[in-house]
């Protein structure tokens, strides 16, 4: 299995498909990406969309050899599995938990991205609904902790970290009452090593 070649389809952003990206960076796991722009979308929906053969295409998507899948919480599912993090999931209660933050942060990384596209009021109304309450418990859940499940990471922070990350470049004007209270959280996750590593390379699609 492991002789074949994984390739990673998304856009070229830390958004939705970033924690697959993470969770592949500190497995050490070799894979290619296919980073599509905004510029080149039609890369993605007028040529591969309709030619790579996926069942449901979808960004992201996930080929492995002749295997391929799309929806991002089934990739991760099988990132975990392959590459042996289960650990990252933690265990007994904590594993529901751990995917509370999961799947919360999922759903606001792309509130984030719809309130980022619009103006006005309509922006107004989106992030004083969908996206600031959300930050405030993320913020009273973390509290003075390292990480969310105290010092382990977990599924929670490595999705956590890319919904912070994604409001400070997107929405940074609501980034800033928030800034203090994420900011050691942010950098905690900044310094291991790996993903030190992986912020400082050219496979990491950082926001321009
Ligand atoms: N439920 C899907 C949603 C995927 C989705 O909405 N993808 C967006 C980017 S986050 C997209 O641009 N898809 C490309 C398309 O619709 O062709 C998942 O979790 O993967």
């Amino acid at each position: 299995m492991s002789s074949l070649t994984l390739n990673l389809g998304y856009w070229a952003y830390p958004l939705r498909g970033q924690p697959i990206r993470y969770l592949l960076e500190l497995a050490q796991y070799p894979y290619q990406q296919t980073n599509y722009t905004f510029e080149g979308a039609n890369d993605w929906f007028e040529k591969d969309k309709k030619e790579l053969g996926l069942d449901f295409p979808n960004l992201p998507y996930l080929i492995h050899g002749d295997f391929k899948i799309t929806e991002s919480q089934n990739i991760v599912d099988y990132v975990l599995d392959l590459t042996k993090q289960h650990h990252l999931l933690g265990s007994g209660l904590t594993k529901f938990q751990i995917d509370n933050v999961r799947f919360l942060c999922n759903e606001l990384i792309s509130k984030i991205f719809l309130a980022s596209t619009k103006t006005g009021e309509e922006k107004k109304a989106e992030i004083n609904n969908s996206v600031t309450p959300k930050f405030k418990r993320l913020q009273a859940v973390l509290g003075n902790k390292k990480f969310f499940f105290e010092d382990k990471l977990t599924l929670a922070d490595i999705y956590a970290y890319t919904a912070i990350n994604a409001l400070q470049h997107l929405l940074n004007d609501e980034y800033k009452q928030f800034a203090q209270a994420f900011g050691p959280f942010m950098k905690n996750f900044e310094e291991i090593p790996l993903i030190k590593a992986y912020h400082s390379s050219t496979r990491y699609p950082r926001f321009k």
